[in-house]
């Protein structure tokens, strides 16, 4: 609870009107799409660094917690206020400041949604590679927060390969500018680098500046349909070790393609048992022959049938169809524990094996669909909630198998709260206590999102 006194500073700062403490408001702001949940005491929508600073400032002085959140799409429950205090929503930073066509730079707010931006610069010609399956609702300052991958990263990168600078508020309460809008700096320790991906731990991100590329000149997409996954997982190996680059390479299961089909009521397989979701771009020619290659190498692979999307409709269909993947699983069960390990490419087939062995060992359902260009897999656990336990043995046997086969245990969506514990499973001792120091250094009150990413944190 904040004492009344405190409320009004706060109200002061904000507004009366962006400052609110009422039940039915603070529910909005206590989850994200982790189904895990925390009420804050209070909920501060900012408009400004300056404003931010002040609310930061009154936090180190009062020793309340300060949780940024953009959309609340985050999957690692990096935006729930676990230990209450304000939530700082950045909703209303929302504007795009910017588009440089000559430098290829965009400079946003925070509380842009990441799908505004692409469709923006799109319009001039211009291109902002990352692309989260979210991107019609999530934030461009949750994308920095949790350096984003997504759809097109396989070609492209993540998040933080395209932010060159950033306007932050620290967690003590002073703003700085993290780098110059060139393409390249090395002027001191990369703070930029440091802050993407920090969860909001760090600091708040206030000031995007994001490099642009030209945007392609054409777009090829194709969906290719397996009698098994192992076989999909097998041409997604064959595309790359071919030294074709897509743009996307998806891969679905079948437990994945049923649940969407029964979501959007429309029959996408005809009844097979996986999918790949292939998608090239460059120009005319290129493209046409890369997509006749990738067709031919998943034909070769066991491919029992080749879509190709003839039109802009049949291609946004495909993807609407990949990006509502998340949502449907819910239509299987009504809880899951969604992980985004990543292994090297060449081992997609490999871990699903494993995955398939401890999804039986445990007897439970587990789903695996995923970015498998990038060898990034969203291995959910679908349960009811007396499942639990076992579903956590079975995360961390999935865990285990990954870093033997040289992965990560999160490629995308972050640590948050749902990975904290396995965390050291894969960073080592001297890795966890220099991040921590890092932390401390930068936030020694501990306001910035306390109790995420460090298990027991302070
Ligand atoms: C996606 O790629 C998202 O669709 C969500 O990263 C993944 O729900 C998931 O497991
Ligand atoms: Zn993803």
């Amino acid at each position: 609870m904040l004492k009344p006194s405190l409320v009004k500073e706060l109200k002061v700062i904000v507004g009366p009107a962006n400052l609110s403490t009422l039940p039915e408001e603070l529910v909005v702001y206590s989850y994200d799409a982790t189904q895990r949940e925390a009420l804050p005491w209070a909920v501060a929508r900012p408009a400004s660094s300056g404003e931010i600073s002040e609310i930061i400032l009154l936090a180190n002085r009062e020793r309340f917690p300060v949780v940024p959140r953009g959309a609340g799409t985050g999957m690692s429950g990096g935006s729930v206020p676990i230990r209450g205090g304000v939530v700082l929503s950045l909703e209303r930073m929302n504007s795009i400041l910017e588009i440089d066509e000559k430098d290829f730079i965009a400079v946003a707010e925070p509380g842009v949604i990441t799908g505004d931006l692409q469709r923006e610069v799109e319009s001039r010609g211009l291109f902002y590679p990352p692309d989260p399956a979210s991107h019609k609702f999530c934030t461009l300052g949750g994308n920095v927060a949790e350096c984003a991958g997504g759809l097109r990263a396989v070609k492209y990168g993540v998040t933080k390969d395209y932010v060159l600078g950033l306007e932050v508020v620290l967690p003590t309460g002073e703003i700085i500018n993290t780098c110059a809008r060139t393409v390249k700096s090395v002027a001191g320790y990369d703070l930029t680098k440091l802050m993407v991906g920090s969860e909001g731990t760090l600091g708040v991100a206030t000031k995007i500046i994001v490099k642009l590329l030209p945007l392609p000149e054409h777009v090829r997409t194709l969906a290719a349909f397996f009698n098994d996954v192992q076989c999909a997982a097998a041409a997604a190996s064959d595309i790359m070790a071919q030294g074709i680059l897509p743009r996307a390479l998806e891969l679905i299961d079948e437990a994945a393609l049923r649940a969407v089909e029964n979501y959007l009521k429309k029959d996408l397989s005809l009844g097979a048992g996986a999918m790949l979701l292939v998608e090239v771009d460059g120009s005319v020619e290129t493209t046409a022959r890369e997509a006749d290659r990738v067709a031919e190498i998943m034909v070769h692979a066991g491919a029992v049938r080749i879509q190709r999307a003839e039109s802009a409709a049949e291609r946004d269909q495909l993807w609407n169809a990949r990006r509502a993947i998340s949502p449907a699983l819910y239509t299987i069960k009504p809880k899951k524990l969604n992980e985004d390990i990543v292994v090297p490419r060449s081992k997609i087939a490999d871990i699903l094996r494993e995955i398939n062995g401890i999804a039986k060992k445990h007897e439970l359902l587990i789903v695996n669909f995923g970015h498998a260009g990038d060898g990034n897999i969203h291995t959910n656990i679908m349960i009811d909630e007396a499942d639990f336990p076992k579903a956590e043995a079975a995360a961390r046997e999935i865990f285990a198998a990954t870093l033997r086969l040289g992965g990560s245990i999160t490629g995308e969506h972050g640590i948050g709260l749902s990975k904290a514990a396995y965390l050291p499973m894969e960073a080592g001792p001297g890795s966890i206590a220099a991040m921590r120091r890092i932390k401390q250094a930068l936030d020694p009150n501990n306001i910035l999102n306390p109790g995420k990413i460090f298990v027991n944190a302070v």
